[in-house]
């Protein structure tokens, strides 16, 4: 397939764009940043959030897929979060219509749905939206957004709601909600490639013994992680934070240390 892979030069994005290309892809990648030196493949220097710039790079390229990776991955206020991850979405979506791109693969986050007491049990894909920053509320509005296009246009769209994608767990949350490299490569590739998905949503996390998770939307989908948080528990020192971090899968993004008003 030909991908356009947004935030290609991001903590996502470059290990998801070379994950592809092993795997056989077309890589088109796309950046606020010049693509970093010796990049084999095509690269495109442009704000997702500006329309007019997305619809010239979908001009230029041939493409059979989207997978949505740009975006600010912290909190910061309501209306930059919503330029950062429903406004860059909604360009994506409108030149996939104009252009007839079929497929988006989006990273979403837990924090769609990160201040769900953990009281409530394992988290499914038919949880409810209850979002635990203005972060989560711009990823639960993309999600929206993913599902109107999927419902008027027909096009295929899974929000993969990732936990913490890092080289190895570095907190006792992390044991729960990490997703390895490896894993988010394979995640990646399975919601592209997954049979006529509609709109979908899967908990990107490895098969982490602690899990809070459900996999099972993500392996409905043909994602099988591989990965175990577990081989580096011995390694994770306990913090001061375990505890509170532990009462909702956002974890400190559930915390009163990110209250603020909203305008
Ligand atoms: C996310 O969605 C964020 O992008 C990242 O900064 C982490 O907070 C991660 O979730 C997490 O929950 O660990």
């Amino acid at each position: 397939m030909r991908v356009l892979v947004t935030g290609a030069a991001g903590s996502l994005g470059r290990v998801v764009t070379v994950g592809l290309a092993e795997l056989g892809h077309e890589v088109v990648g796309l950046d606020l940043v010049p693509a970093p030196e010796g990049t084999p493949y095509a690269w495109h220097e442009a704000d997702c959030a500006d329309a007019d710039a997305v619809a010239a790079v979908f001009s230029e390229e041939r493409l059979d897929a989207v997978v949505h990776l740009a975006g600010v991955p912290e909190e910061l206020s309501l209306p930059e979060e919503l330029t950062s991850h429903v406004v860059t979405t909604a360009a994506l979506l409108d030149a996939m219509v104009a252009h007839r791109v079929p497929r988006i693969v989006y990273a979403s986050s837990n924090h769609a749905v990160g201040r769900t007491p953990r009281a409530a049990g394992e988290l499914t894909d038919q949880a409810l939206p209850r979002p635990d920053t203005y972060y989560g509320v711009a990823k639960v509005a993309a999600e929206a957004l993913l599902q109107l296009f999927s419902d008027r246009h027909g096009i295929d769209a899974v929000a993969c709601r990732i936990g913490s994608f890092l080289e190895r767990p570095t907190s006792v949350r992390g044991l729960s909600t990490w997703l390895s490299h490896d894993d988010g490569v394979r995640m990646v590739e399975a919601a592209l490639t997954a049979p006529a998905p509609g709109f979908a949503v899967l908990y990107g996390i490895s098969a982490n013994t602690r899990a809070w998770w459900d996999l099972e939307p993500g392996r409905r989908l043909g994602y099988e992680p591989q990965d175990d948080a577990e081989d580096f528990a011995d390694s994770v020192e306990p913090g001061p934070d375990d505890e509170a971090e532990a009462e909702f899968p956002g974890g400190p993004f559930a915390s009163a240390r990110f209250h603020r008003p909203a305008l």
